[in-house]
């Protein structure tokens, strides 16, 4: 439960396990992340590869234009074309609808998770997220907190943004309706100081897990490092291999310029995994694939709405299949 919890994505002997209703659940999450894709261009990637015309060179340079425009970014878009007309080539393939299961291959590929999220010592397990203002950061801690209550454990959440008016209320709001402990201090006091506070918490509550919500609208980057590498050393203080679990947390609906923005974190500090938020609201999903080849780092969960429940763990295979998928077509049952 532990290692499903945190990230591994459901493994085959794992979803044996789970209960019926959460992977329903999963499914169901992964439906609304990928319809507008579905709907737009990835619905248009689908068509090029459903019917028996034989493979020709227009297709591939279609598919190519149809990735960059889901914001898969142009080198991975490329490499992926590349990838898929060689797989062809060697196999044999000649006509559309076969290649169909090459570019799903190639396309997972990209995506699948190299590095398994870290284990724990012992008790508690820290998470620290980052990421730029709005990214999502605050909800997605709400939905995870509420998502490791539900399965029983014992969790804290702590309110490291000190910086923006509100954010404190805005955490504690949330920690309230998913049900897990909560500590803060008031605005423009010190993060470190709100942190102090929380290990001394999770200590006297004998939590599992702490999840620490930090300020992402810090003006320079210099000051960026400053901060997330104070908070890390006066965690590492006290549990010396924590945090176990930075997370970076980018926006889907930014695309190309969110994946720029999140650089300055990936510079300030050893992030160890992706939260990928409001794909809802974007028909580019694509830019999971961009963000996975460019930062060499596993997407760990996906957001997919603004609810508490709108949370998912990333699971590569079932992504790229959600996102190419036929619908069947308007009007006919
Ligand atoms: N549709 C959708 N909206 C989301 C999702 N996640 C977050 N949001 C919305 O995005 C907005 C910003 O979310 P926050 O969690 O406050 O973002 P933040 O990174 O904490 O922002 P700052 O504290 O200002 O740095 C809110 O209106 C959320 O409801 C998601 O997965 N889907
Ligand atoms: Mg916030």
């Amino acid at each position: 439960m532990w290692r499903r919890l945190f990230g591994l994505g459901p493994k085959p002997e794992d979803t044996a396990a789970a209960p019926a209703a959460s992977v329903e659940r999963e499914a169901v999450q992964l439906e609304t992340a990928t319809a507008r894709a579905r709907r737009g261009l990835f619905g248009q990637i689908a068509a090029l590869f459903a019917g028996g015309d034989p493979i020709t060179d227009d297709l591939w340079d279609d598919l190519e234009t149809l990735l960059i425009q889901a914001d898969v970014g142009v080198a991975t878009s490329a490499a992926l074309v590349r990838q898929t007309r060689e797989r062809c080539r060697r196999e044999g393939i000649r006509r559309a609808s076969e290649a169909r299961q090459r570019l799903i291959d190639e396309m997972v590929g990209v995506l699948e998770a190299r590095d398994p999220a870290p284990a724990a010592a012992n008790p508690p397990y820290v998470i620290l997220v980052v990421g730029v203002n709005g990214a999502g950061k605050t909800t997605l801690i709400a939905k995870l907190a509420h998502r490791l209550a539900d399965s029983g454990q014992q969790v804290l959440v702590a309110a490291g943004d000190t910086f923006r008016a509100a954010a404190t209320e805005q955490l504690a709001t949330w920690a309230e309706r998913a049900g897990v402990g909560f500590v803060g201090r008031s605005q423009g006091s010190d993060p470190g100081a709100v942190v102090y506070d929380a290990l001394d918490a999770v200590n006297a509550r004998q939590s599992d897990v702490l999840i620490i919500d930090t300020a992402g609208r810090l003006q320079a980057k210099h000051n960026l490092m400053r901060e997330l590498e104070k908070l890390r050393n006066i965690i590492r203080r006290r549990i010396p291999d924590a945090p176990h679990e930075v997370l970076l947390v980018i926006d889907a609906t930014t695309g190309q310029n969110g994946l720029s923005q999140a650089r300055a974190f990936l510079e300030a500090v050893d992030v160890t995994a992706i939260a990928l938020t409001k794909l809802d609201g974007t028909a580019r999903g694509g830019i999971a694939l961009a963000i996975v080849r460019e930062t060499g780092l596993p997407i760990r969960y996906i957001g997919t709405g603004e609810r508490l429940g709108d949370l998912a763990l990333f699971d590569a295979r079932a992504f790229v299949d959600a996102l190419l998928r036929q619908e069947p077509e308007r009007g006919s049952t």
